[in-house]
């Protein structure tokens, strides 16, 4: 029996950052190696996502994951034990045969998930080695380029504007615990400025982002630049902003609707809207600018965004049928990597080096519920994936990964090597073969 393989797998309930329920599970290898993890869960979720499952009926008013527990310790468990926790990529397709659904709907992607996490990690105990080296094999790893939420609107901050997040990208900074400080001081001169106009700055919203009352997205992006400028930083030299419109939350059945501002927008007008922001206020990062299944829209919109980072959340799902349509069709030129939405660990991963592979940027993310868990930093570092999105910089549930990438840097030392702003997508790049060297390394896995 070798050392990594399966000997038992345990699931449990616990609470996310947002009071859900989700997923723990805890997998035991026969050397004695143990892995743990709890996996997170979205609030402006696409219909293409891996879907979790839930209980309904009362408890936790029917928010329960007992359900997806129970499928953790019986069929999940049976499909585990047994296989090689080093070989991920087969056991993740076991763990995809035991539920035998394409979005893992039967036995919930939130089961599956936790399984293929704590797998990984167990794994990694079992070498002695940190889980960005595991994930890593061979390859160089890289400290990523945070893009950090400032003001929140939309599903995660009572639709206070309309857009969902104005984020900010520390571009210009040497390294990534000086873009980690620029973020915070950015953060803290946007609450400053916001003060000093009578906002309300005390309450966050669900990523610990500011979520003040504003009577426009173009305040919100003012509001950011003044705080980037109060920071004593460059805007869009040093900091740029980066938007997540989060499209598929304003879908009207006639178009586009920004309820804060009372506008109802067509696809073409809501591009030209995002267009006009990006001439007036430092973009370099565009999300999910039309709603998921508006395939004829992106293609307009990537060509007409050309120079900007054009990213795909919903719009991919973290599916890579979805990301070949896109890039088929000349769609978007980053993807959002959440591995929840595609269900397992090597499935995200698969979907990056599909990207990476066709010139797209990969930001790696995660969910506007999440746990105290840090695995995902590892796997940013690990994979190189050269952006990473995981809220603000409080709140207990995104310090952990922002500690977590310290952590990282402090440990590589001198040779910590930070993606910086040429991790940034735009649609130059497409077509192009990117980094001749990692693109050489990420086949070589292959
Ligand atoms: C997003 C994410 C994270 P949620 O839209 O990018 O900000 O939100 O997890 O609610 O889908
Ligand atoms: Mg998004």
């Amino acid at each position: 029996m070798s050392k990594t393989e399966v000997v038992a797998v345990d699931g449990w309930e616990v609470l996310d950052s947002r009071g859900t329920p989700t997923v723990a599970c805890e997998v035991r290898l026969a050397g004695g190696a143990v892995g743990q993890a709890s996996v997170p869960s979205g609030a402006s979720t696409g219909r293409h996502e891996a879907v979790e499952l839930r209980d309904g009926g009362d408890r936790y008013g029917g928010l329960g994951v007992l359900l997806a527990v129970g499928n953790v310790k019986g069929p999940l468990a049976s499909a585990a034990v047994g296989a090689d926790a080093a070989d991920l990529a087969e056991l993740d397709r076991a763990l995809r045969a035991a539920d035998g659904t394409p979005l893992l709907a039967r036995l919930g992607s939130n089961a599956v998930l936790a399984v293929s996490v704590a797998s990984a990690i167990a794994a990694a105990a079992a070498e002695g080695i940190p889980l960005y080296r595991w994930v890593a094999g061979n390859v160089e790893v890289s400290l990523p380029l945070p893009m950090v939420n400032v003001v929140s609107g939309g599903a995660h901050a009572g639709r206070a504007v309309d857009v969902q997040d104005v984020l900010v990208v520390p571009m210009g900074a040497a390294s990534f615990g000086e873009a980690l400080e620029w973020a915070w001081r950015v953060r803290r001169g946007t609450a400053e400025v916001a003060a000093d106009r009578g906002l309300l700055t005390a309450l966050v919203a669900d990523e610990g982002g500011l979520g003040p009352p504003l009577p426009s997205n173009r305040a919100a992006m003012e509001l950011v630049v003044a705080g980037i400028e109060r920071a004593g930083l460059a805007p869009g030299e040093q900091v740029g902003l980066a938007i997540d419109v989060a499209a598929n939350q304003l879908c009207d059945r006639d178009g586009y609707r920004f309820a804060a501002e009372d506008r109802l927008l067509t696809t073409a007008e809501l591009v030209d809207e995002v267009i006009g922001w990006c001439g007036d206020y430092p973009i370099v990062s565009v999300e999910d600018v039309l709603a998921e299944d508006d395939w004829d829209g992106w293609t307009a919109a990537t060509s007409r965004l050309r120079g900007v980072q054009v990213l795909g959340d919903d719009l991919f799902a973290t599916d890579l049928r979805r990301l070949e349509r896109g890039i088929g069709l000349g769609v978007a030129n980053a993807v959002l990597v959440k591995p929840n939405q595609n269900g397992t660990v090597s499935g995200a991963e698969a979907v990056l080096r599909r990207a990476r592979a066709a010139g797209y940027a990969p930001v790696v993310s995660a969910r506007s519920g999440e746990t105290e868990d840090a695995w995902l930093a590892d796997l940013a570092v690990g994979w190189g994936a050269g952006q990473i999105k995981v809220g603000s910089t409080m709140r207990s549930e995104r310090t952990a990964k922002w500690n977590r990438l310290l952590r990282i840097e402090a440990e590589l030392g001198a040779a910590a090597s930070f993606a910086g702003a040429g991790a940034l997508g735009h649609g130059d790049r497409l077509g192009a073969t990117g980094s001749e060297a990692s693109m050489a390394a990420y086949s070589d896995r292959l």
